[in-house]
């Protein structure tokens, strides 16, 4: 029992998220109000695609750089693909009438940005900051959205209001967002800079098949993979390195998306930016029970060079192996540098073996000294070395180096991670890995 709700608390805190930024059209000047109370001007519309968004969604950011002589004149509106509307902020500091804070806003300078979050916390008050910058400029912030001032409002710190509760209750969030801004005073004007929508989305999940099942978190890390009520993973990742581009190397980013079907999860990055979006990447886990006891993880890494230039890289598929608990485990090189076995030293009848098709390099060792390898900042390349390791709380790495991609060209890597308890692993155990193995070029 114990065991079984410590895996759901990490499942649950493991929750991470990729954030997919949409930026706006139809920047410019904002038409000047007319003259008179409680007239509007028509709005400025800056127009968002919002297309690609199959996980849930669980906030929405607002950045804008917006560019105006007084922020009172201004009423900022979001407006979802159905119809729904949620004020960003109005009316600022008018306080039971038409004008309030004469403060300005410098949109021209990135560093005057403002943000609206929710990320903000309470204490980070939208009028309060403007009320303090009045007949000066406003500096960047981020800010909770804030309702609007007016006749009616007879607060100096109107309510604050949450931009994630509206995207939660939108009815559709792909197609046309709209961000209306409207100024509703003659006399000081001002112009829409930038604006980008920022969806925070949840990408993560579990797959299983028989007892066997594999939590992934958003950033596209696979983590506990059980079977049997037995933990045989905890960390599986993978990181990449561009020669030449990279000084050191990456881990593999939140992906934009994940298809899940019960023992499948398909993994998408339309680009991954930490070489500069030179890669798309495309990334199956795939478990399949063999037994009440056993299993196969096939996981299949597909990156396709988006660049205009040739490229040579650099793969790495990082198994943190905790089996049942972490301290006591034993790795051994089955057949250099692609089949490594595993076993646990105090109940070795829990073992298993990975598999790799086509890589160069192998390193095994304990798993903080290996994750340093990927977590400073100097190139490495492993060292065929480091196995047999433990008992400890070991890890392996496997490198495929020197592949070389034109433009357009994809590589695909595939590596299988076979568990099971049935006996203790000899040199002629047969593997749960087919002929299909292979990492080889298409164009
Ligand atoms: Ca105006
Ligand atoms: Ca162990
Ligand atoms: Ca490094
Ligand atoms: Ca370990």
């Amino acid at each position: 029992m114990y065991k079984i709700v410590f895996f759901i608390l990490l499942l649950i805190s493991s929750h991470s998220h990729a954030v997919l930024k949409f930026s706006g059209s139809g920047y410019g000047d904002i038409p000047d109000g007319p003259s008179g109370c409680g007239v509007s001007g028509e709005p400025l519309e800056i127009t968002f695609n919002v297309s690609g968004i199959i996980n849930p969604v669980d906030g929405l950011d607002v950045y804008t750089r917006i560019h105006h002589g007084s922020v009172d004149n201004l009423t900022v509106i979001l407006e979802a693909p159905s119809g729904e509307q949620h004020l960003l902020f109005g009316k600022t500091g008018a306080v039971n009438s038409c004008t309030g804070y004469s403060t300005g806003l410098n949109g021209y300078d990135v560093s005057y940005a403002s943000v609206f979050s929710d990320s903000a916390g309470v204490e980070s008050h939208w009028w309060t900051d403007a009320k303090f910058w009045q007949q000066s400029i406003m500096p960047g912030g981020t800010y909770r959205t804030t309702e609007s001032g007016g006749l009616d409002q007879d607060s100096e710190t109107p309510p604050q209001t949450s931009l994630n509760s509206f995207v939660n209750n939108v009815s559709e969030v792909n197609g046309q967002w709209k961000l209306l801004v409207i100024d509703d005073q003659e006399i000081n004007t001002g112009s829409v800079i930038e604006a980008n929508l920022l969806f925070d989305v949840d990408t993560s999940g579990v797959i299983s098949d028989g007892s066997a099942s594999i939590g992934i978190d958003s950033s596209g890390d696979v983590g506990f993979f059980e079977v049997d009520g037995v933990n045989y993973a905890f960390r599986l990742s993978w990181y990449y390195r561009i020669n030449v581009v990279d000084s050191s190397e990456k881990v593999l980013p939140e992906p934009d998306s994940a298809v899940f079907t019960d023992n499948k999860v398909v993994l998408y990055w339309a680009t991954v930016n930490g070489s500069g979006g030179r890669l798309a990447a495309q990334m199956s886990y795939e478990i399949e029970s063999t037994g009440s006891d056993s299993a196969v993880l096939y996981k299949r890494l597909l990156l396709t060079n988006i660049s205009p230039f040739s490229l040579n890289l650099n793969l790495y598929d990082f198994n943190d192996i905790d089996i049942y608990s972490s301290s006591d485990d034993v790795f051994e090189l089955d057949q250099a540098p692609s089949v490594i076995a595993f076993y646990d030293d105090g109940q070795p009848q829990y073992y298993g073996k990975y598999h790799a098709g086509g890589n160069n390099l192998y390193q095994g060792g304990s798993y903080g000294a290996l994750l340093n390898l990927f977590n400073d900042d100097e190139i490495d390349d492993l060292s065929n070395a480091g196995l047999p390791y433990g008992p400890g709380d070991g890890s392996f790495v496997v490198q495929w180096n020197d592949i070389s991609l034109e433009p357009g060209q994809a590589v695909i890597i595939q590596a299988n991670l076979t568990v099971g308890d049935t006996d203790v692993p000899t040199p002629d155990d047969p593997v749960y890995f087919d002929d299909l193995i292979f990492a080889d070029k298409f164009e």
